[in-house]
């Protein structure tokens, strides 16, 4: 008769049991499977931006007399660089290019370099080179002979100063690039060395960088006079605008001795970004009140055309102007790099999801 009485609290008790285990189960699935929400959002939010969509572009300012070095620096990309999409590469030109049996000759020149597609993408390297023509005209309100003008760096006018306004403002506006989101800049004697570790353009979109670099130098005094007394002035005129972004960074400096009159402002040099490779997000560069700096450096030609300012301080000032360094700008570590008389830091190359 054991057997009866036992049987309702055998069954009680095997119903309980089953109860919790399945209970059990369940919250052993719900939080291995499903991370609680609050976790779920702090795991996943950094890489819901990379969701966004986004397009780029790798681009150069290209010569035919430099297509050799310009060739070898193509090569690098192709090994070097893994990108998640086959972007353009847009050669930007004066019009050495512009005959199609020259396009013909060097995209030729570049298959027999690589041999054949790129063994990262179904696109053929080649196929992904666009040629755009610039038209370069010296501005008004300059003397457009280098005897008038008395350029500091003769030698290289007026060549030289057209590509350091482009890059230091027209780029920006450049039609090509009108929906283009970030791109990466390129010089004919630009080289990468090695594989890098990361697609560059990812860890830009996925940190929300507007400016990624490899360094900082600086540009010398002979090819930076009046640029500090214009920045001043500039500053000046724009107290809540830009005085308090640059009072509040840690990485600007206002030259030391030069409110007393003790240093003359022209025997300065600029800090300047290595913008030979740089990763810019345009649109970021398009806002009103970069625009209107941007639009004030046009104005005063003498800058770009006798003085030879240059697009890397040109750089340096107006992300340091317009961003917060810490938050926008991205120092893009472990790309080995060789462009001439760049010294480079070595930083280690970290995956992006390791
Ligand atoms: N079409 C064209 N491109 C130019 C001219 N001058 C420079 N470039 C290009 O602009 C980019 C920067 O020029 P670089 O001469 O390399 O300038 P840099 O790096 O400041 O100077 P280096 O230290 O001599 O390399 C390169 O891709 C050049 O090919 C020019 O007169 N015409
Ligand atoms: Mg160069």
């Amino acid at each position: 008769m054991a057997i009866p009485s036992y049987a309702p609290r055998y069954a009680l008790a095997r119903t309980v049991v089953v109860s919790f285990s399945l209970l059990f189960i369940s919250f052993t699935l719900l939080f291995s499977c499903r991370p609680p929400f609050k976790t779920t959002l702090s795991k996943f939010s950094p890489f819901t931006t990379s969701q966004t969509p986004y397009t780029a572009a790798i681009i150069y300012l290209a010569r035919l007399s430099h297509a050799d070095e310009l060739l070898e620096s193509l090569a690098s990309v192709n090994v070097y660089l893994p990108l998640r999409d086959p972007w353009p590469i847009i050669l930007f030109h004066t019009g050495d290019f512009d005959d199609t049996p020259v396009q013909d000759d060097f995209l030729a020149r570049l298959r027999e370099k690589i041999g054949g597609a790129s063994n990262r993408s179904d696109w053929d390297f080649s196929d992904r080179v666009e040629f755009v023509k610039l038209d370069w005209e010296l501005p008004e309100g300059i003397p457009h002979t280098k005897e008038e003008l008395n350029p500091v760096s003769p030698s290289s006018w007026p060549g030289y100063h057209h590509m350091c306004a482009f890059y230091s403002t027209k780029i920006f506006f450049n039609p090509r690039l009108q929906d283009v989101t970030y791109y990466l800049r390129m010089d004919t004697d630009s080289l990468f060395l090695e594989p890098l570790c990361y697609d560059p353009f990812e860890v830009m979109h996925t940190r929300q960088r507007s400016y990624g670099y490899l360094g900082v130098g600086n540009d010398a005094p002979i090819v930076t006079k009046g640029l500090w007394r214009f920045i001043r002035n500039y500053v000046d005129s724009h107290p809540r605008e830009v005085e308090l972004q640059l009072n509040a960074s840690k990485t600007w400096k206002w030259p030391i001795g030069s409110t007393n009159g003790d240093v003359d402002l022209d025997d300065l040099s600029v800090s300047g970004y290595y913008n030979n490779f740089e990763i810019v997000k345009l649109e970021e560069f398009r806002k009103p009140e970069v625009k209107e700096w941007l639009y004030h450096l046009i104005q005063y030609p003498e800058g770009f055309y006798k003085w030879r300012w240059g697009d890397a301080p040109l750089r340096w000032v107006t992300t340091q102007m317009f961003f917060n360094i810490e938050r926008d700008t991205e120092r893009l570590c472990g790309i080995r790099y060789y462009h001439p008389y760049n010294y480079l830091e070595h930083c280690d190359c970290v995956p992006l999801h390791p």
